[in-house]
């Protein structure tokens, strides 16, 4: 079976903004299921597990400080191939130039922030969403 299950972060920008509950309208009218949720305002130890294949790059610091500015919503999803659906739902990373009809190229604009504002994170293969899941949803 290809039913899989993917970890979608609403960031601090995406809360901030009220666009949580767009994200999940997009999740459910695309058919992917909600397995899990919950509200994670992030700590360093999170982050730094979470980030560690960008740890030592340039936005590495200023994405861990903004991803500690506010709450996260985590998002356990569900569905067949939802690993690549969801990111093609998401659109890519610079929302500038994001495709619009994405959550990026439709909510989401540069902001001269230091790090890219993009709204959502979405895993991007089946064993990084086994990590990430385990991350933010460890009891
Ligand atoms: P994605 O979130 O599309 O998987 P990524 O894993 O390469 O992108 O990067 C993680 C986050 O880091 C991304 O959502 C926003 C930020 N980021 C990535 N590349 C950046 C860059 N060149 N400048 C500023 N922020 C960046
Ligand atoms: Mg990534």
């Amino acid at each position: 079976a290809t039913i899989e299950e993917t970890l979608v972060l609403v960031k601090p920008d995406g809360v901030q903004r009220g666009l949580t509950g767009e994200v999940l309208r997009r999740i459910e009218t695309k058919g992917y299921s909600l397995v899990d949720i919950r509200l994670v305002h992030a700590d360093r130890a999170i982050l730094s597990a979470h980030y560690a294949e960008h740890e030592g790059k340039p936005f590495y610091e200023g994405l861990l400080e903004f991803m500690q500015s506010g709450p996260t919503v985590a998002i356990r999803v569900a569905g067949h191939r939802v690993i690549e659906g969801f990111r093609s739902l998401a659109g890519t990373t610079d929302p500038t130039t994001a495709a619009p009809g994405t959550i990026r190229g439709d909510l989401g604009r540069d902001w001269d922030a230091g790090v890219l504002l993009n709204i959502v994170h979405g895993s991007d293969s089946v064993e990084s969403a086994q990590r990430e899941l385990g991350i933010w949803f460890a009891a």
